[in-house]
């Protein structure tokens, strides 16, 4: 029996060598997640990458872009995948220089520090004199610009939250803005040893805090907190919010003597929540129109808030969206005007419900971790912008402040991510994967990415390695022993980079001579050094442990306590060290779609614009339930909810009948970029108006069609448009869209096996 960490949770398994023959949730973990049930029925699976692979047409015309995505694959040796690879990568360094190399390579991978496959492609390619990097994350584009401008960093909120166990002991009243996701809380990037979700929301609630959770979703938060559920159409927050701040002001219920020591910039804002420049108070009439929710509601809210001591939560999902700062910033304006931010209890949070760390108390010491070396590129892009780097180069951009340009990039690079599931409007994606001469991917299964790579290189899962990790804030770090040999041929990501570092003459710098083991022992024990503390054990003892207790200094912290209490001595990051509810530096930048103080502005799809008389329904394509991103979608937690092998919709009864569907119907769901298949449930937990199409199942094109997904992924129905010119973050939460029966025959699916795949020709390359 070994221990083995993912991003989701700790199982226990049993292994015979060759696969897992019992998976079990760590004993430790009080709320363990069927997810773990995924990875056993995942590892052989006829997905499973079980050697290398090279497009036909590039082994036969070389490199170029014709047939990327159609065209069959071709079995190779290792030796002939990294003869070829090796030989490519030296021309377009050589011919096209490191600018022309995208190694941005976005995505979750798996956990486990060492095998962190972001870091080994990085410094790989950093070995190579660099390449093209993104910024900030899908998950949180646009916090990551924003927060900084307003309370100085988005840190502050992801790392050094107010503990849930303050939540617990003081708060009186949450109000969630997207809800507290039992589902995304379960998971954090690097593992989580304790889920604790409803545990600490169902002990909030026995101490007598109410919660009120603000979704299209009902069951957005756990039973456990007995929530009131206000549901306003979804994209339009951000009125909600300002009607709340409109009577906060109007009543007398604002702080103004913390408005006075800890902001800048209220007046500003209130002049425009009084309508003052534009004629139109911001009142609750106002908002009910926008919203849907009674104005009357809205007014009590804003007087509750004030009577209690108020946590305001803002989930992750609404800055993925259009207008995405304005909720967001909104949030921290709410805390500020009722005056509570440093109190325990009371304040700001963001992700409660988004990631399992967020509100788990910081740890006191990192874990050992790769370097990556320095990159020789200075040009990037924000992760999102993918799709319009590859297809305009030269292009001028926006982003936070400064006008940028898109390199043009010749080859791409992904290891550990899939943008043909992360990314919006996959037919455009498709077409800008057409545009590079080659594409490399490194994954363990067929997905959707790997099919449109012209090398495709089998990697290892964790459980087929040695490492050891620990997730963000997690206090428990695991020795992560392989629990079985790996599939077929595959090879560690480091073993692939070492290999073509070698050949390309820069195996030295990559590897700097060492095994894996010899790596994990000379991280750990460089890292044992610099934490000089008596308690941590030599490697050996380490490995052969079930996990290390690391330490938290303060395991009860409130944010912005410090700032609180001496703000002169512990000033914000931001240009006035104070909490910025008008940021002269964002106002200065221009921006139409962000003016220099959060304001109501009608995103372009939502059901109060005029595209809705077309396409009458709100998809929200939110986190999957039985699955983590698209990882393992074809393992058995994931497919138990599949309808004739698709992807579950979920849509209000009223919406169901006035369309003629019933429950298990086969679905089309589409707008003007492009339609997908789906399973309907019909579900009173949902909105109406709103169809909740989650994110994951792998893209599934129909081959003459690439706006047809047949198996379900919301993506070729999401825009992608950036949520604001300041972040240029994703926006996939939302699309307009209509639904209808499907008719005709059920399309079979490709993506539950493998590509086509040519032996013959491979006799010829071998
Ligand atoms: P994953 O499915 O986790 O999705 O996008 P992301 O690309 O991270 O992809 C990880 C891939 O890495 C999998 O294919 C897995 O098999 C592979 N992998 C795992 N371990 C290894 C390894 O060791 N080596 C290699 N080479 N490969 C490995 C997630 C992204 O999607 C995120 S973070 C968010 S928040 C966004 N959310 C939304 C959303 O809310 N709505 C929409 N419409 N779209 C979204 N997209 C974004």
């Amino acid at each position: 029996m070994t221990t083995h960490l993912t991003h989701w949770g700790v199982f226990e398994a049993d292994s015979d060598g060759e696969r897992l023959t019992s998976v079990r949730p760590w004993r430790g973990d009080p709320e363990p997640m069927a997810l773990i049930e995924n990875v056993a029925s995942a590892q052989h699976h006829p997905t499973r990458i079980d050697q290398p692979y090279v497009r036909q047409g590039w082994l036969e015309r070389g490199p170029g872009a014709t047939g990327r995505g159609d065209e069959p694959f071709v079995p190779v040796s290792w030796e002939t995948a990294f003869e070829l690879l090796s030989g490519e990568l030296s021309r377009v360094y050589r011919e096209h220089g490191a600018e022309s190399v995208y190694g941005g390579s976005y995505g979750w991978a798996s956990a486990g520090r060492f095998h962190h496959a972001q870091s080994q492609v990085h410094r790989f390619l950093n070995c190579l004199g660099g390449y093209v990097r993104h910024v900030n994350s899908y998950s949180l584009g646009t916090s990551e610009v924003l927060l900084p401008h307003v309370i100085g960093s988005a840190e502050l909120l992801l790392g050094h939250a107010t503990a849930k166990s303050v939540l617990v002991e003081h708060a009186e009243l949450v109000v969630a803005f997207g809800g507290l996701s039992p589902k995304n809380s379960a998971v954090s990037p690097g593992g989580v040893s304790r889920h604790n979700t409803k545990t600490w929301i169902g002990a909030a609630r026995a101490r007598g805090c109410r919660f009120v959770s603000i979704s299209p979703l009902r069951d957005d938060i756990p039973a456990e907190a007995e929530a009131e559920w206000i549901a306003p159409r979804p994209g339009s927050d951000t009125a909600l919010m300002l009607a709340l701040a409109q009577v906060l002001d109007a009543d007398g219920l604002a702080d103004k003597e913390f408005l006075d020591r800890y902001t800048v910039g209220y007046d500003r804002f209130v002049g425009y929540v009084r309508g003052e420049a534009d004629g139109v108070v911001k009142d609750p009439g106002w908002a009910e129109s926008i919203t849907g929710v009674s104005a009357e509601r809205i007014r009590t809210l804003a007087h509750e808030m004030a009577a209690a001591r108020t946590m305001i939560s803002v989930s992750w999902s609404l800055q993925r969206a259009e207008r995405g700062v304005q909720p967001l910033w909104l949030g921290v304006v709410l805390a500020a005007m009722l005056g509570q931010i440093g109190l325990p209890g009371g304040g700001f949070g963001h992700g409660y419900g988004s990631s399992a760390h967020v509100g788990e108390p910081a740890r006191g010491r990192s874990v050992p971790r790769v370097r990556q070396g320095s990159n020789g590129v200075a040009t990037f892009i924000p992760v999102a912008r993918i799709a319009d780097m590859l297809l305009n180069p030269g292009q001028t951009f926006d982003y936070n402040g400064a006008l940028l340009v898109y390199p043009d990039i010749k080859l791409v690079y992904w290891c550990g991510g899939n943008p043909f599931h992360h990314h919006q409007d996959l037919a455009r994606l498709h077409a800008a994967f057409a545009r590079p001469e080659t594409v490399v991917v490194h994954d363990a299964f067929w997905t959707a990415t790997a099919r449109h790579a012209d090398f495709v290189l089998p990697a290892t899962m964790s459980i087929e390695r040695d490492d050891y990790g620990a997730g963000q804030n997690d206090r428990e770090f695991f020795p992560m022993k392989a629990l079985t040999r790996p599939h077929g041929v595959s090879r560690d990501d480091y073993a692939i980079f070492g290999e073509l570092a070698e050949r390309i003459g820069v195996g030295k710098e990559f590897t700097e001579g060492r095994t894996v083991d010899e790596w994990l022992r000379h991280l750990y024990e460089q890292w044992r050094a610099e934490v000089n503390d008596p308690a941590v054990p030599d490697f050996d003892e380490f490995w052969d442990s079930e996990s290390l207790a690391l330490p938290t200094p303060d395991p009860d912290p409130v944010l912005l306590s410090d700032f609180r209490a001496d703000p002169e001595r512990f000033p914000l990051a931001t240009p006035s060290g104070r909490i910025e509810i008008f940021s002269a530096t964002i106002d200065g930048f221009g921006y139409a779609d962000c003016p220099g103080h959060p304001v109501w502005l009608e995103p372009e799809e939502w059901l109060g614009g005029a595209s809705a008389a077309r396409f009458p329904l709100q998809l929200v394509a939110n986190q999957p339930r039985t699955k983590l991103h698209s990882q393992l979608d074809v393992g058995a937690h994931s497919r138990s909810v599949k309808i004739a092998g698709r992807e579950p919709v979920r849509l209000h009864p009223d919406d169901a009948a006035a369309r003629g569907l019933r429950d298990g119907d086969i679905v089309r769901i589409f707008n003007d970029r492009g339609s997908c298949l789906a399973g309907l449930v019909i579900d009173d937990a949902i909105r109406p108006q709103v169809a909740q199409l989650s994110t994951g199942a792998w893209y599934d094109p129909d081959p003459a069609d690439p706006t047809f997904c047949r198996h379900g992924n919301p993506n070729v129905l999401t825009a992608d448009r950036p949520a604001s010119s300041l972040s240029q973050g994703c926006s996939g939460q939302l699309a307009l869209v209509e639904i209808e029966p499907h008719r005709g025959p059920l399309p079979e699916l490709a993506v539950d096996g493998p590509p086509a795949t040519i032996a013959s020709v491979a006799q010829r390359f071998s």
